[in-house]
């Protein structure tokens, strides 16, 4: 065939596009992704079609095709299990702490670039034998689900007791272009990750200063990785099996692990369990060299399918596979769980040799040969390892803890077990979005769990009284309105962490946080905290009192009625993991003004990622700003933006000063973050604002929204969407509504 004609043909997108015009634009597009537009299913409640789900009946399919070996693509040693186990852990495996992206909640394994990374090759064969169940249930089991149920099944099957399984993850159904995978333009590249690293690791924030000093990005033992990416290479889950870079080096091989599952939210002691525990299972695949590999699915001819890697080594699939091009089964029982695995990585000397593809991996200095084939029962095999194997025997800490679960397989098969079980549920957020039979009873403190509130919820007319009582504490409206923003902009759409339930905002670590004015915080709480003393009668609790403050101090700016849903609950400081609550931490917020420019993100450019953390479009992110701007609530009670002569009423006076053209703008210093409003006549300095406030009148796309606000009836109109706004930001983690 002839080259691809698509990027030069006239119709159906082709042609150079603004994004290689001008590929510094700000992007807006990850604000309007997974919309109604998308959704084959719009109007459908998931969590209530999975309770209609015969559960037991799913798991029992999975079971029986976990030994049902289809001639298209065989199955090794007869069961399915190795594979599957693979195709869970590289869903849920993309998740990382610092914005709670990635992860197995979407089903985005079936897109690109996941669904052709390097890493998931032969995953769309595994994805495609469950396509008969999923096909069978239909929309009763999302595939995100049933990709993750599917995984939890076979290590049932292959006979080790999970911890449970909860579901309750719909699908999306369009790649998810929010999430930096790297900015290498190669598979397997990691120089850009490596390189930006090493400008300095310090603070929580996803991307942090350019502070510290440099180092070499190609020396394996000590360079950094780069924020917020959780793997060693472009295209890769974790690390590379055969140690970084490719050099057989299995200590430097434990530091990329730990740094890399460090990030997925994994101690030591979960990432030995994680490593020791998955590879009890399956094989590795590298037949033949890779040049027998075709196309990854994203790029294979239309005819295979969305198949791709098509091999044209024999016959291709079952004993000529070619997947990772490493060749290893680490233990005698493939399909069976035992802790073998550890028993080998000491038992044996390891040798260095290569695969039949050619890549670095380790065999066992021994003539036992105890390991079975995965096709011929005459043939036997020495035991093998990969170098990221070796990691967990020679780094001194691994080592501590591979050694005890070798001694003590019940301790490994529990810290297996539940290591699992969070890195399955990590991303799906508080109980209340979980469903099916097999939710564990036990609470893990990774859950961060809130609580249900005491006793009656309050009702109206109690609300009504809280209301004139949090207004006559004489705490100025806007600081009610800072402290409720902040206690509910925690959340983050991508794993449904934060958010103003739990009332955490008192708690370590954010108690502490520059973005939360923490000296202020404290005041306008503790007057909080009087009012629920005061109150005679029903309990309520201060993350309730947290956003009514905001809400009433809303209500009484705007004019129109604010929609409040009590219910919250009070979490305790020992129901907060401090360290986990660091990575919420935002590095710039520009909804409240805080933060600025890095050498690699713009500030308007975080402006948009939070946006998009709290699952806003661009109308509810510029009606927003528009509005907490005239409110006055920067964090540091700056007048940033604050393009008002009357503070504190919720007018259009952001937009229409905004957009005034009597007003020139310039830049006050080099760095092109604060900028100053003169009239153009008299000179006279009107504003200042940041680049997170001209951004609504520079770029295109938000200025069309600002001029609908700026615009006759737009005050109205601004009013109306605020609000609305304001309550779905307040409830973003109310999962419990419904
Ligand atoms: Fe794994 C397989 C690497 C971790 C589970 N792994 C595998 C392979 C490789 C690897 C290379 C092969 C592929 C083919 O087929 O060829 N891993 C690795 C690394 C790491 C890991 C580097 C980090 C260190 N895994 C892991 C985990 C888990 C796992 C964590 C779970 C939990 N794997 C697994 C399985 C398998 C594997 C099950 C088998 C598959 C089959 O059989 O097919």
């Amino acid at each position: 065939m002839a080259e691809c004609p698509i990027k030069k043909s006239p119709i159906g997108g082709g042609g150079t596009r603004n994004r290689d015009w001008w590929p510094n634009e700000l992007k807006l597009n990850i604000l309007r992704q997974h919309t109604a537009v998308t959704n084959p299913l719009k109007d459908f409640n998931y969590s209530e079609a999975f309770k209609t789900l015969d559960y037991e009946a799913v798991k029992k399919d999975l079971k029986a095709l976990m030994t049902d070996s289809q001639e298209w693509w065989p199955a090794d040693f007869g069961h399915y299990g190795g594979l599957f186990v693979r195709m869970a852990w590289h869903s849920a495996g993309t998740y990382r702490v610092f914005d709670g992206r990635g992860g197995g909640g979407d089903g985005q394994q079936r897109f690109a670039p996941l669904n052709s990374w390097p890493d998931n090759v032969s995953l769309d064969k595994a994805r495609r034998l469950i396509w008969p169940i999923k096909q069978k249930y239909g929309d009763k089991i999302s595939w995100a689900d049933l990709i993750l149920l599917t995984g939890n099944v076979a290590i049932e099957d292959m006979g080790l007791p999970t911890f449970g399984f909860a579901g309750g993850r719909p699908d999306t159904w369009e790649a998810d272009e929010s999430v930096y995978w790297g900015g290498e333009t190669t598979w397997l590249g990691n120089d850009v990750r490596y390189e930006n690293g090493q400008e300095g690791v310090k603070g929580h924030g996803v991307v942090d200063g350019d502070e510290g000093p440099k180092k070499d990005h190609k020396d394996i033992h000590s360079r950094e990785l780069e924020k917020p990416i959780a793997a060693a290479h472009m295209g890769l889950i974790y690390v590379n099996p055969e140690g970084p870079d490719g050099v057989p080096d299995p200590v430097a091989s434990a530091r990329d692990i730990r740094t890399t599952f460090s990030r997925m939210a994994m101690n030591d002691e979960e990432t030995v369990a994680l490593i020791a525990g998955g590879h009890a299972f399956g094989k590795t695949h590298g037949a033949a060299p890779s040049d027998n590999v075709g196309k990854e699915p994203e790029a294979a001819e239309i005819a295979e399918q969305g198949l791709g890697w098509r091999n044209a080594h024999k016959s291709g699939k079952g004993p000529d596979t070619i997947t990772s091009g490493l060749e290893v089964i680490w233990t005698s029982t493939p399909v069976k769980w035992s802790n073998k695995y550890l028993e080998y990585l000491f038992k044996y000397e390891w040798e260095l040799t290569k695969s039949p593809a050619g890549a670095n991996q380790w065999v066992a200095k021994t003539d036992d040969k105890i390991i079975p084939d995965a096709y011929d029962p005459n043939v036997k095999h020495k035991p093998r390892m990969l170098t990221s194997d070796l990691a967990l025997r020679f780094d001194p800490e691994y080592e501590k803890i591979s050694r005890r679960f070798a001694e003590n397989p019940d301790q490994l098969a529990d810290a297996f077990t539940r290591a699992w079980f969070k890195l399955l549920h990590r991303d799906m957020g508080p109980r209340s979005r979980w469903v099916g039979p097999e939710i564990p009873k036990e609470v893990l403190l990774w859950e961060d769990p809130i609580p249900a509130p005491e006793g009656p919820v309050i009702d109206d007319k109690d609300i009504a009284t809280l209301k004139k009582d949090l207004l006559a504490t004489g705490v100025e409206p806007s600081k009610l309105i800072r402290v409720a923003w902040a206690s509910a902009s925690t959340f983050r759409g991508s794993d449904k962490r934060g958010g103003a339930n739990g009332a955490r905002i008192r708690l370590e670590p954010q108690k502490d946080w520059e973005v939360n004015n923490p000296k202020e915080l404290s005041e306008v709480l503790s007057a909080l905290v009087g009012v629920q003393k005061n109150f005679s009668g029903k309990k309520v609790s201060l993350a309730d009192l947290i956003v009514l403050a905001g809400s009433a101090a809303v209500e009484k700016a705007a004019g129109i009625s604010v929609s409040f849903a009590p219910g919250r609950g009070d979490a305790s400081q020992e129901q907060t993991d401090i360290e986990s609550f660091t990575h919420l931490e935002p590095a710039a917020d520009g909804f409240r003004n805080y933060g600025k420019s890095t050498s690699r993100v713009r500030t308007e450019q975080f402006l948009v990622d939070r946006a998009a953390l709290l699952t806003l479009s661009a109308p509810e992110l510029t009606a927003l700003v528009g509005g907490l701007r005239v409110l006055g609530t920067n964090y540091d009670g700056s007048s940033y933006g604050v393009f008002t002569k009357r503070p504190g009423q919720l007018t259009n006076d952001f937009f229409v000063n905004l957009l005034d053209m009597n007003t020139a703008w310039k830049a006050t210093g080099s760095d092109g973050e604060i900028y100053e409003g003169t009239d153009r006549k008299s000179g006279e300095k009107k504003w200042t604002g940041t680049r997170a406030d001209l951004v609504f009148g520079s770029h295109a796309e938000l200025r069309a929204v600002a001029e609908v606000y700026g615009a006759a009836g737009g005050e109205q109109k601004l009013k109306k969407d605020f609000v609305a706004a304001w309550v779905k930001v307040m409830n973003l983690d109310r999962f419990d509504l419904g």
